[in-house]
């Protein structure tokens, strides 16, 4: 199964220099003393081994770097930018979209590995730089430069550990709401939940599994009755399979498995 989402990124704009002039009691006209503006933060990946899912970005499609600060008198230089570090799951496909075309520009494949995804614009220079033996009073200045900005889309093949299949309404849903953080769809009907769901598994070891609620089973779902085999397929997939089965039924899940390999 492939998790995939779209997001926008802007790496920080580069702070403008500034244009001023020494000005002091006694000093009415000083030299040209506007400082350079910050550089802007860039925008980075990081690979993260304890993310499974593009969960986090669907609340959110925009993320910026900090732009750096504008060049002040006396020198002063603006602030640069903070960088931005985005965690995305360890094994992550990284794709920018350019004129319709997806270009594939990193493999987040090695926990830790960072990638500079937007590049922070570049502080601009304050008159202070532009003074010479020619030209005492300097106005020049430059304006920072602005930030990359980057149409992206994340990709990531989830692939699950366990999975808990049985029959609609028995309690996946609800039992891997409460393994892990996920916070699906639970509902007293059966076929609540439509495509599969995953979720990580903190064990006390501190290691994650990757837990995968998949749509209720019924008897004949490999011949297409319910919501068909199309999730078999995910299933076959999956390392451990944990049949959920609601205590009070008196229905059994032993069928499901004949359209189960493994
Ligand atoms: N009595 C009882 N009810 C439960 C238990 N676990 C879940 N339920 C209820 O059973 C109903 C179905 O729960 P879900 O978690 O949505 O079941 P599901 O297997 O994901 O269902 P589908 O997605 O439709 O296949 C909900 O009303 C739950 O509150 C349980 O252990 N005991
Ligand atoms: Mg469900």
């Amino acid at each position: 199964m492939i998790d995939l989402v779209k997001i926008k990124l802007r790496a920080g704009n580069g702070g403008d220099g500034k244009v001023s002039f020494f000005r002091e009691k006694g000093t009415p006209k000083g030299g040209p003393d506007g400082g350079d503006g910050g550089d802007g933060g860039s925008v980075y990946f990081v690979a993260n081994r304890n993310m499974a899912t593009l969960r986090d970005f669907r609340t959110k499609e925009m993320y910026a770097g900090e732009d750096g600060g504008h060049g002040g008198k006396l020198k002063m230089y603006g602030a640069d930018g903070k960088d931005y570090r985005i965690s995305v799951p360890l094994g992550t496909l990284v794709y920018e979209l350019k004129e319709g075309r997806e270009v594939l520009v990193a493999d987040m494949d090695d926990d830790g590995k960072e990638f500079l995804i937007a590049r922070g614009g570049i502080g601009g220079r304050g008159n202070f730089r532009f003074r010479s033996s020619t030209n005492q009073t300097p106005i020049q200045y430059t304006p920072g430069t602005l930030g990359e900005q980057k149409d992206i889309k994340l990709e990531v093949k989830l692939v699950a550990d366990v999975g808990l299949i049985g029959l609609p309404n028995a309690g996946k849903s609800t039992l891997l709401n409460k393994l892990t953080h996920a916070n699906v769809r639970v509902a007293n009907y059966p076929f609540t939940t439509l495509s599969p769901n995953l979720g990580v598994m903190e064990l006390e070891n501190g290691e994650n599994i990757i837990v995968s609620d998949i749509p209720g089973l019924i008897e004949g779902a490999s011949e297409g009755k319910g919501l068909g085999d199309e999730f078999l397929r995910h299933v076959d997939g999956i390392g451990g399979k944990c049949p959920v089965q609601l205590q009070e039924s008196k229905k059994r899940v032993g069928n499901i498995r004949q359209g189960v390999s493994g």
